[in-house]
């Protein structure tokens, strides 16, 4: 199976590389960059969770029209930028089993109103790019993808195989909205919140004040899920255990505003608040934190730390 991976940001340099190192056929579809230029030159460097670092060369194409013929593709941009980058990539992933293991909610209907067959899922793996070149694996995590659009065939089977053979353990799972919304759960209750106060996620299970927003804004997003006959379980007890098991973690949200990008915040607490909206639901707390995280965007933008 040649595998495709859509984005060179942490996660998609932690797939791409741990499937390239497991001698799977991968190509990463990125924009030119630093990054790009040092795996193009010394291989990606992956620090591993024990300890230990290697370098593996990776394929690297960045122009569209010289991609390879692929048969399943891993979406990794950041949620803001789905729909131009399917667009962009069109072409190369046509053919292919498209699947999105994105944060947010959206972005498998986006990429449904595009490809034949789509994929969805989640994962929660820590990663972050440490240099250019080089992603650091900081944390080990679950992974589930299942058929969100398309056929039924073996098409989730057979990718969940190939991440599983590269040490990427991969369940399938039949309902991958419940899966989305469980990960959408957990991010409410830590992304927004980490970026703002500027701590590691297990500040949110240590302190009085982080669990009392944590547990806010999960209680509140959870209402939504339940409105869409979403099963959520125990959202702010998972919440919590992921704040617990990725104490050390900087967040994707956090790493975003410190580097002055745009955030994922209109995937995450923005669509909350707007289905919220739809089902008559009130959520000041995922409106504010949403706020917050626009105008500290906007100051981080302007080059404001
Ligand atoms: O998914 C994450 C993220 O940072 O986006 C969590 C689970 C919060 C881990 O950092």
């Amino acid at each position: 199976m040649h595998v495709g991976v859509l984005g060179a940001g942490s996660m998609g340099s932690l797939f791409a590389g741990l499937l390239a190192a497991d001698g799977a056929a991968t190509t990463l579809l990125a924009h030119e960059g630093p990054h790009v230029d040092a795996i193009r030159e010394r291989g990606l460097r992956i620090e591993c969770v024990d300890g230990s670092s290697d370098a593996v060369g990776v394929e690297v194409v960045t122009d569209p029209a010289a991609a390879p013929s692929l048969d399943a593709a891993l979406v990794f941009v950041k949620s803001h930028a789905t729909a131009d980058a399917a667009d962009e990539w069109r072409g190369a992933l046509a053919d292919a089993h498209v699947a999105t293991l994105q944060n947010g909610l959206g972005n498998a209907e986006t990429l449904a109103g595009r490809f034949e067959s789509v994929l969805a899922g989640t994962t929660s793996h820590g990663a972050v790019v440490a240099d250019p070149g080089v992603v650091r694996h900081a944390g080990v995590g679950d992974t589930r993808l299942g058929r969100w659009d398309g056929p039924t065939d073996d098409a989730p089977a057979r990718l969940a195989a190939t991440l599983s053979v590269a040490g990427i353990d991969t369940a399938v799972v039949t309902d991958p909205r419940t899966a989305l919304w469980h990960k959408v759960l957990v991010n409410v209750g830590i992304n927004a919140s980490t970026a703002l106060a500027r701590v590691e996620n297990g500040a949110l299970a240590e302190h009085a004040s982080g669990s009392r927003l944590l547990r806010r804004a999960v209680a509140e997003a959870a209402r939504v899920a339940r409105a869409e006959g979403v099963d959520v379980g125990d959202p702010i007890a998972e919440a919590v255990t992921v704040a617990e098991r990725t104490a050390s973690n900087v967040s994707s949200m956090r790493q975003d505003v410190e580097a002055g990008r745009e955030t994922e915040i209109e995937a995450l607490h923005g669509a909350v608040v707007a289905r919220a909206a739809e089902h008559d639901l009130p959520a000041p707390v995922n409106r504010t934190l949403a706020d917050l995280v626009r105008l500290a965007q906007a100051a981080s933008e302007r080059g404001h730390p």
